[in-house]
């Protein structure tokens, strides 16, 4: 029969809520060592608790509560990304304030995080969308903006008409194949500038313990190359700068391609400098259409046009090149020209081979000067040597480079260049659910922050949610509210009516933990500095990039204003790995939702035919039916088999299937343990007092060190393992001491919190364990260190010893004389002869 799990579980979170068990003092004590272990913070959606939330958390909270009782300071909050599109798409929907969904589901998320038994300090709890977290979050962009860190700007955004929505650009394509259209239009935007961080946040990953896959993915995004920019003279006199990271190449540069929206092609149809002006305005009109990622794809068939009439001179030869504009140069990056070398650029092949434009080989792989056409492109030739280019030809081309840019730099034609591939953040929406920005437009004075003691700028009640048609934000309507008073000249203003995006709440939520509750600062700085940097973050591989880099940014930014005492705010960084769910195929591949599935002799079968069904892992969907409730598991199995098996399922960073049946295993687990220490009646059995016999020793000191190690290394399967083996053997114990129980079940508290407080409890302690000490283990209790003899006295065997293995005889014989199970039958004798046979046995005759 299972334990009264229900039952013991409410009793404990009762417990701990109303006894603060787990409240966290505002400073770590002096001398004490602080640890603060960070989650990332839940969106509270309207579906609740998904089961992939509990594992990080579970596995964080593991570590807060081991910690704890290791005596150190633990900072553990939780809190909301409230701040968010379904929100506000539930409050078009309702005519309702976003707030009160928001509220709702907040309260649930609460609810099912509280009944997995998570040791927050709840006194800490925030939300993104409270009112006195707003004042901070936009107190910190007017920081940003009085630093010049954020402006505006007419962006090109994309549009979707019938929505009335602004897209990212990775949702273009998701919406287009649902069929709604989706244009590329100039929209009023505020941007902050982030590029001016580029290189301080590449530089920032190496002193960070983060996964070598996240780092590379912001090193990717951040996209440092190294390279010049080289300056050619177009026929027309204007000078064309082109941005190359290999300017050894130049000798190879048969044309040039100017980007659609470059500023010289506009003048240069403006002057009628361009014989085929239609065809040009066109083909620009045609590529405004395209997203860049549709623009760059590599695998779309190239496409351009000649400028005619314009020419371009290659400065290191002085000849001639013809200029085109095509599409696959994008004007967001370098300088929005290129020169093209077919020979070593794949795009640059593909168009010259389209459009028949001479190829001129400049690096051999092997030196040799090739005779006649390239059978193809020539790329990544590191190695190689100069080929067809003047005073070059024969140097490597690192060597190449150098030169190139001293000539280059010598004549005035060019110059060494580093650039980003990263693009300043678009900060805007034109939602309704989002931070008001503290700024107001004054026909006077311009741009003019809010005051502070005016913040926050709250948002206002309207009766529709939804945005305009002419794409402004939904605020544009809220006339009262836009009409302001400016705080400069006090004359006529307008409230800013773009909001911030959610990523704005997630940016600081860690530093606004250490002080929830100051209304002078967004953190104390004496509490920021005992408690920063954060010591471990646990989150999902999908904020690898956006969420920490925008969070860096930020963070960044107020260490140079001196507002936080640390450069980086999350020194160490783990991803916990998807959880997949179960679904089912019959022999021909057809997909089987879990509702149709029947067991049959443990086998999986088709409900409706009996048909044999493959078992495999698949992404948890609503469609094939595999979502896995935490509730129902809570119910059925109690939150600590289900905090067990989570973290049982494999190490913490693999993707991992779910599997019900094999909760059943964790909680026989914890059924075990139960019955160590309550009889079948529910009575509270008898622990021994007095030491452990040396079996007994050996395995709660192998058991309590293979834990320790594992929690260091958050291994946290190994960990179970261990402790399962402990308490096989300890269920075969006739008798249990009290001290081999109270040293296991501190072990396994921090995994499964409210048995082992119950236990405890039984076991005759008033206050909780969450901070008894951590047991120790004891080396010379291990098993690898000692051995067993067989005690013969006079001859006959009567019992063993436990010795260390490297014990001298003289200590053999000390063990054997102290031994209280062979004192019998030395009690009034006197030892005659000892003997030990080393590693064997002792003999005694008296
Ligand atoms: C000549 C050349 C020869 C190039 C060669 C490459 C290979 P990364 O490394 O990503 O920085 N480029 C420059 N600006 C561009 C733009 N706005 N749109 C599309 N392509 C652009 O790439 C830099 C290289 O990409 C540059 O070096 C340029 O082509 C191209 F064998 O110049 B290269
Ligand atoms: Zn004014």
């Amino acid at each position: 029969m299972a334990y009264p799990f229900r039952s013991i579980e409410q009793k404990w979170q009762a417990r701990w809520d109303a006894d603060r068990t787990f409240r966290t003092p505002a400073f770590p004590a002096p001398g004490q060592r602080k640890f603060y272990v960070l989650d990332m913070f839940p969106y509270p959606s309207g579906r609740g608790l998904h089961v992939g939330h509990p594992e990080g958390y579970t596995a964080t909270d593991i570590l807060a509560r081991w910690r704890r009782m290791c005596g150190d300071a633990v900072l553990h909050p939780m809190g909301w990304d409230s701040f968010g599109l379904p929100a506000e798409q539930y409050a078009i929907k309702t005519g309702e304030h976003p707030s009160l969904e928001t509220r709702r589901n907040i309260d649930t998320f609460r609810r099912q995080l509280k009944m997995l038994g998570f040791s927050y300090d709840w006194d800490r709890e925030l939300a993104t969308t409270d009112e006195t977290y707003v004042r901070w979050t936009q107190w910190i962009f007017l920081k940003l903006f009085e630093r010049g860190l954020a402006y505006e700007t007419e962006m090109p955004v994309n549009w979707a008409p019938e929505m009335c929505a602004v897209l990212a650009n990775e949702e273009v394509e998701e919406w287009r194949a649902k069929g709604f259209t989706v244009v590329r239009r100039p929209m009023r935007q505020w941007v902050l500038r982030i590029t001016a961080y580029a290189e301080r946040l590449l530089e920032g990953l190496d002193k960070l313990d983060w996964p070598a896959s996240v780092k590379e993915m912001q090193r990717n995004w951040i996209g440092k190359s190294t390279g010049a920019q080289v300056t050619f003279r177009a026929t027309t006199g204007d000078a064309i700068v082109v941005y190359t990271t290999r300017c050894d190449t130049l000798f190879g540069c048969t044309y040039m391609v100017l980007s659609p929206e470059h500023a010289l092609l506009a003048k240069w149809l403006d002057a009628g400098a361009v014989a085929n002006a239609e065809a040009v305005r066109a083909y620009c009109a045609e590529a405004a259409r395209k997203s860049d990622l549709e623009r760059t794809d590599l695998a779309k068939e190239k496409s351009g046009v000649l400028l005619e009439g314009v020419r371009a001179v290659n400065p290191v030869n002085g000849k001639e090149v013809p200029v085109y504009v095509a599409d696959y140069v994008l004007s967001g990056y370098g300088t929005g020209a290129i020169m093209a070398v077919p020979a070593h650029d794949g795009r640059d092949w593909d168009f010259a081979k389209k459009f028949a434009l001479p190829v001129v080989q400049v690096v051999s792989p092997d030196g040799s000067v090739p005779a006649g056409e390239m059978a193809a492109c020539i790329e990544d030739v590191a190695t190689g040597k100069m080929v067809n280019s003047g005073f070059l030809d024969g140097l490597s081309v690192a060597d190449a480079q150098k030169k190139m840019i001293a000539w280059l730099e010598e004549k005035g034609l060019g110059t060494a260049k580093t650039q980003y591939k990263l693009r300043d953040w678009l900060f805007s929406r034109q939602r309704f659910w989002g931070e008001p920005f503290p700024l107001v437009h004054c026909e006077k004075c311009g741009v003019v922050a809010v005051p502070e003691s005016d913040l926050p700028v709250r948002l206002p009640v309207m009766k529709d949610y939804r945005p305009t048609a002419d794409g402004a934000p939904p605020l544009a309507r809220a006339e009262d509210w836009v009409a302001t008073a400016c705080p400069k000249c006090g004359g006529p203003a307008k409230r800013e009516t773009n909001t911030m995006p959610q990523w704005a709440g997630s940016c600081w939520y860690y530093l606004r933990y250490i002080d929830p509750a100051n209304a002078a600062a967004f953190v104390d700085p004496e509490k920021e500095k005992a408690w920063m940097p954060v010591d471990l973050y646990v989150g999902g591989a999908e904020h690898a990039v956006l969420h920490l880099l925008y969070a860096r940014f930020w963070h960044k930014v107020l260490f140079d204003l001196g507002l936080v005492s640390t450069d980086e705010p999350f020194q160490k960084l783990v991803n916990q790995g998807m959880i997949l769910g179960t679904s089912y195929k019959d022999a021909q591949g057809v997909l089987v939702a879990n509702d149709c599935v029947e067991f049959r002799d443990g086998k999986p079968v088709r409900a409706s035919d009996g048909a044999p069904l493959i078992e495999f892992p698949a992404k948890m969907s609503k469609s094939l039916k595999n979502v896995v409730n935490p509730d129902d598991v809570i119910r059925t199995y109690g939150a600590d088999s289900m905090r067990l098996y989570e973290m049982f399922m494999g190490p913490l960073e693999a993707v991992k299937p779910w599997n019900t049946r094999n909760i059943e295993g964790v909680s026989r687990f914890l059924n075990r343990v139960w019955r160590l220490a309550v009889d079948d009646e529910g009575n509270t059995r008898e622990v021994t007092d007095g030491p452990l016999d040396a079996d007994q020793a050996r395995a709660l000191h192998t058991m309590i060190r293979d834990v320790t190690r594992s929690l260091e290394t958050m291994g946290y399967n190994t960990a179970i393992s261990a402790m399962m083996i402990f308490a096989n053997a300890a269920a075969k114990w006739e008798k249990m001491p009290r001290a081999a129980i109270e040293p296991f079940v501190l072990v396994l508290s921090p995994f499964a919190p409210h048995l082992c407080e119950e236990i405890w409890e039984k076991l005759g302690h008033a206050k909780s364990l969450a901070y008894e000490p951590w047991p120790r283990f004891d080396e010379s209790k291990l098993a690898q260190d000692t051995m067993e003899l067989p005690v013969q006295v006079n001859g006959k065997l009567r019992g063993k010893v436990v010795v260390a293995k490297d014990s001298s005889p003289e200590q053999v014989f000390e063990a054997v004389f102290a031994s209280e199970a062979l004192a019998g039958h030395f009690a009034g004798k006197t030892p005659k002869k000892r003997i030990y046979v080393p590693g064997r046995l002792v003999n005694i005759v008296v």
